[in-house]
């Protein structure tokens, strides 16, 4: 076999937090110095015997799990994978993500996280640009082939090396990762024990809510992600009768570590695998698995309130919080979610460059249905400020700028969007809109960033907007939030045509799904117009046309839906 390149080190493309900084976070205990693993573990060896991880009737006790993620990291040796290698996963929910996961902290190998709704345009480049020597697939899903997407992304790439495959069918050249992540034949604990990666190397690759053509990654480090994790299992008082049920894509932030399934296993609870979130499964496995907690977006919190409401809610009985963030919900919504649905709200305004906002669950129904909450940590920093960057008084709206000791200093490799996203002395620009209340909770007002926020998964407008350039009919194009009743957002394309050229919102479709696009930022809606309105300074007017499209929309003319 070729020898294949070695990947530049992951700590050329990190900004890492100033030293002072970084010991007044190790001093104040939130960075502990250890390895997420070495968390996990300790948390495990507390109770070996207890079920850790659910996924229909497969069930992994601590002692299990813990086994089995060592034997995975040995296995990805035995593959060439090592410390500070990196794997794209692309894993519905299921229990090899969580165990892959593990084995990739555990050895220190970096797991990119990708969602189950990505395709060759977003997978090619995470694997390109994280320079990933392997990506983590579900053979078929939904009637799409993602081994064969994944086994041409390693015929096509010098650096991508190794198909790892979930299912029955695994071809020849992909590796089943159901094997992958079986019991061990032999005890390695102690291998991974002493040969764990420091907790300041970046444990996970979240992916940027986008702004920019492409999604930016975020380098999260063991000490980072371990204390965001466990400081939100503390604050939704997480402990060992915490039963987690995660039915967003597990590779999110907020299932994934708010406090979501490393918030739980670090409490010693169990986590519930559910691929989708719709009502009629998710109420029947809260109600069969006893699940206590789960984390919503505001769609599917509409949907279980609907579901609720027509066939009741006594499947319900056991679940205390529901956890709802990703975009915002309406107040009319969240204060419906207690009568109905028996639970506690928590609004979660949280982003995956890290700042977490939350409601506590003590707090008053005022600060619960009307407010995004306020700040995890005693140390993390928020501004709101204008357009100079002027710090404004509470209850005036600006853009919110945070730094702290879970929010990273800039995107990895990625220095020009730093400069713009980042300022010179290490706030983060998260282009929302807030205004802090006198009781210190911020409300989300709008955004100031090109963004595209459909029912919580964010969709970059320039990255829309790129990918319809390429057509050759289109002059000039702009893709806007298209308010929507269900899902918040959608996306609405404006677009000035070539001389003589014609082209239907199916054309733009079609090219997505040559290009090999998500299906999520397909266009729903095509305004062919004859100019776009611009701003003073020449720039097109996004403001002026998601006013336009409301207009449009009220006159009445019908929506495409997927
Ligand atoms: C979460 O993370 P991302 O990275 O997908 O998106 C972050 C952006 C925020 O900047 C904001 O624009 C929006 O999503 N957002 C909200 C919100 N929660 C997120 N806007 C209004 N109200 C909310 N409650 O979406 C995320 C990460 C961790 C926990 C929860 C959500």
């Amino acid at each position: 076999m070729a020898e294949h390149p070695r990947p530049a080190p992951i700590a050329e493309g990190v900004v890492p937090w100033p030293d002072d900084l970084a010991a007044q976070y190790a001093q104040r205990g939130w960075w502990r110095g250890l390895s997420l693993g070495a968390e996990l573990w300790a948390a495990a060896d507390r109770r070996p015997d207890s079920v850790a991880v659910v996924d229909g009737d497969l069930r992994l006790t601590y002692r299990s799990l813990i086994a089995r993620s060592d034997a995975a990291a040995t296995r990805l040796a035995g593959l060439g994978l090592v410390r500070g290698d990196r794997i794209v996963v692309q894993l519905p929910n299921c229990w090899q993500f969580v165990v892959l996961t593990l084995a990739c902290v555990r050895a220190g190998v970096v797991p990119v996280m990708a969602l189950p709704a990505h395709r060759r345009h977003e997978l090619g480049y995470l694997a390109e640009h994280s320079e990933a020597a392997a990506v983590a697939v579900p053979g078929e899903l939904r009637g799409f082939d993602h081994q064969a997407m994944a086994a041409d992304l390693v015929a096509g790439s010098g650096v991508l090396r190794h198909v790892l495959v979930v299912g029955d069918e695994v071809r020849p050249g992909s590796v089943g990762l159901t094997a992958l992540c079986a019991e061990p034949e032999a005890d390695v604990r102690a291998r991974w024990d002493a040969e764990g990666p420091g907790s300041r190397e970046v444990a996970v690759f979240l992916l940027s809510g986008g702004t920019t053509g492409l999604p930016k990654l975020i380098a999260r480090t063991h000490d980072d992600y371990a204390y965001n994790a466990r400081a939100s299992a503390e604050l939704c008082r997480f402990g060992e009768d915490t039963v987690y049920l995660t039915s967003l894509p597990a590779s999110h932030n907020f299932p994934l570590a708010c406090p979501g399934i490393l918030g739980t296993l670090l409490a010693g609870g169990r986590v519930v695998l559910l691929g989708s979130p719709e009502p009629e499964r998710a109420f029947a496995v809260v109600a069969a698995e006893g699940v206590t907690a789960t984390a919503v977006v505001p769609a599917v919190a509409q949907r279980w309130l609907t579901f609720a409401q027509e066939h009741g809610a006594g499947q319900l009985a056991t679940l205390r919080l529901l956890q709802v963030g990703g975009a915002r919900v309406a107040d009319e919504v969240a204060r419906r979610v207690r009568p109905v649905l028996g639970a506690t709200l928590q609004q979660v305004f949280g982003m995956a460059e890290g700042l977490l906002n939350y409601t506590r669950l003590d707090d008053s129904d005022d600060v619960i249905c009307t407010t995004q909450g306020r700040p995890l940590s005693p140390d993390d920093e928020v501004r709101i400020v204008d357009e100079a960057d002027r710090d404004l008084p509470d209850g005036v709206p600006g853009s919110l700028l945070t730094r702290g000791p879970y929010t990273p200093r800039g995107y990895y490799r990625a220095e020009e969007q730093n400069a713009r996203a980042f300022t010179a002395d290490g706030w983060y620009r998260s282009g929302d809109v807030v205004r802090r209340r006198a009781d210190g909770n911020l409300v989300v007002e709008g955004r100031d960033k090109d963004m595209i926020n459909r029912g919580g998964e964010k969709i970059s407008a320039e990255e829309v907007e790129n990918l319809v350039y390429r057509l050759a009919e289109v002059a000039q194009v702009a893709a806007v939030a298209m308010p929507d009743a269900e899902l918040g957002e959608r996306v609405a394309l404006y677009v000035v045509l070539r001389p003589g050229a014609t082209l239907t919102l199916d054309d733009v479709r079609t090219a997505m799904a040559d290009a090999e696009v998500a299906r999520f930022k397909w266009p729903e809606r095509l305004e062919v117009v004859d100019d776009l309105l611009t701003t003073k300074v020449g720039k097109i007017d996004k403001k002026a046309l998601r006013e336009d499209l409301v207009a449009r929309l009220t006159a009445g003319s019908p929506v495409r839906q997927q």
